[in-house]
């Protein structure tokens, strides 16, 4: 060891030492915010910042009246990217505004309040400061954590029966065919590896746009800076009776192993391993819209995601970051799209699907809540005659023509029930009076510029279950 090694080690220790001395007058809460693709997390992320920045859309966090400074500050990771705060609030609060653009990967953000301290204690220890780490991670992620308990022929047989069952069987044909094609015992052929790979990506691509949500492993649908690494290039094969390490199913089978070993486990270990509390957004409109084998699908993804917030039960996990999430919240976002009096439907159906899951989980783990919310509330309600009877309905703009409209998007039933047991028995469309559309509406337009935070639904509620506690 150089000298320079030395003093740059010993600097370290000093600094570690300081962050921490400094951590146990300031406390750090890491708050991660999850959810499958196009859930709502940014638009979440952004509004949760620019409503606790600015405070007066807030009245349900409860410490509002002590809090006397909020700031952004340097985040303490330096290998993760921040979370661009700056370039999301722009888009949404421009004259044109638009929506974030998809991101695909981990970032964070630190948040500091300030709160007055009261009672007793008061003249001693004046104000405290709490440090908030905001951690956005894809859902996707979370789904991969099966695949550590699973061999590599384990996880094709089960990726191949998925992916023949009828509701995915047309979506899988252009990769099953090519996979009928191709010998697992042929030489490896890295360009016949390739297409293999890439076929399989189309398929679980396309089961995401259909709606479904259990499409590991995640970084095949978001694979950042890894594309085309050999880790992503493998795809599920039937396992031949021989394997042999120079063929096709054998340089599979190693991918596998390494995408487990340096992609699925660093995460679990590095990011996952430190979070205290988390919010898990649905977007359970979006699954109802898309009937009830997304429905299904979604249930099943809950499920799997309950299991990675369960270390106790899941003996790798416990061994990669042996603590527990304290607090889960499971939101359904997009809430603006229903009238309010639909709310309570809403957050029904979610508790009901997350009861489910739990049972599948097999559950004990930490304290969840369900609610409903908007994160950037994009529409305005009314009420309306319509034949004779007051109909609640909401306004907007849609985003595809830019046109105003007034819609009542279909009653939720009250029995969330009626959702889940044809989705459960398979069925491909909801009985017949059931009915559900769901449009997608531009962000708003807003008048005055000055930075009020953002007019939402119930952010204040889910900040007051997050933080609340700790101001
Ligand atoms: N009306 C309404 N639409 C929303 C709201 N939040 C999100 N959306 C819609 O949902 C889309 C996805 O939201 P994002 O926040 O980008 O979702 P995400 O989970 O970050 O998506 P990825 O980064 O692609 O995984 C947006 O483009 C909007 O169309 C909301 O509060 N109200
Ligand atoms: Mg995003």
């Amino acid at each position: 060891m150089g000298l320079a090694d030395i003093t740059d080690s010993i600097a370290r220790v000093i600094d570690d030492t300081q962050s921490g001395a400094k951590e146990l007058f300031e406390p750090v809460l890491r708050i991660g915010v999850t959810g499958l693709s196009r859930a709502g997390k940014t638009v979440f992320i952004t509004s949760l910042i620019a409503n606790l920045l600015d405070r007066s859309r807030m009245p349900a966090l409860k410490a509002n009246p002590l809090i006397t400074a909020a700031f952004l500050q340097p985040q303490p990771d330096d290998t993760i990217p921040r979370f661009a705060y700056e370039s999301h609030l722009q888009a949404l609060g421009a004259s044109a505004p638009h929506w974030p653009e998809s991101t695909s990967s981990i970032s964070q953000l630190r948040l500091s309040l300030r709160t007055r301290t009261t009672g007793l204690l008061r003249g001693l220890k004046g104000d405290k400061t709490l440090h908030i780490d905001i951690v956005d991670y894809p859902g996707e992620w979370l789904l991969d954590l099966p695949l550590l308990k699973q061999s590599y022929a384990e996880w094709s047989a089960q990726a191949l029966q998925q992916a023949r069952a009828p509701s995915r069987a047309e979506l899988a044909e252009g990769w099953l065919v090519r996979l009928e094609a191709s010998d697992p015992s042929s030489a490896l052929d890295e360009p016949e590896a390739q297409r293999l790979a890439q076929a399989f990506t189309t398929y679980l691509q396309a089961a995401r746009s259909a709606g479904f949500s259990n499409c590991a492993p995640g970084r095949f649908l978001l694979p950042g800076d890894l594309q085309g690494s050999p880790a992503l290039t493998f795809a599920p094969m039937p396992r031949p009776d021989k394997v042999r390490s120079k063929t096709l199913y054998g340089a599979f089978e190693h991918r596998f192993e390494a995408y487990k070993k340096q992609i699925v486990k660093p995460f679990f270990r590095d990011h996952f391993a430190k979070i205290d509390r988390q919010i898990v957004l649905v977007d359970a409109l979006g699954a109802i819209h898309n009937g009830p084998e997304a429905v299904e699908d979604l249930r099943l993804a809950l499920s799997e995601i309950l299991t990675s917030f369960r270390p106790g039960k899941n003996h790798i996990l416990s061994m990669i970051t042996g603590r527990k999430v304290e607090k889960i919240l499971f939101a359904a976002t997009k809430a603006d799209h229903i009238h309010h009096s639909q709310h309570p439907q809403l957050t029904g159906f979610l508790e009901a699907l997350l009861a489910d899951a739990k049972d599948a989980a097999n559950w004990k783990g930490a304290a969840t809540q369900a609610l409903s919310l908007a994160a950037l509330r994009a529409t305005v309600e009314q009420s309306t005659k319509h034949e004779g009877e007051m109909l609640d309905i909401v306004r907007g703009t849609l985003m595809e023509s830019g046109e105003e409209v007034a819609l009542h998007a279909g009653d939720l039933p009250a029995d969330p029930a009626r959702l889940l047991t044809p989705a459960k028995q398979g069925a491909t469309v909801w009985p017949e009076d059931i009915s559900y559309n769901l449009p997608s509406f531009a962000p708003p337009i807003t008048a005055d510029q000055a930075p009020k935070g953002l007019a939402h639904i119930r952010m204040d509620k889910a900040a007051e279950f997050l933080i609340g506690d700790k101001l």
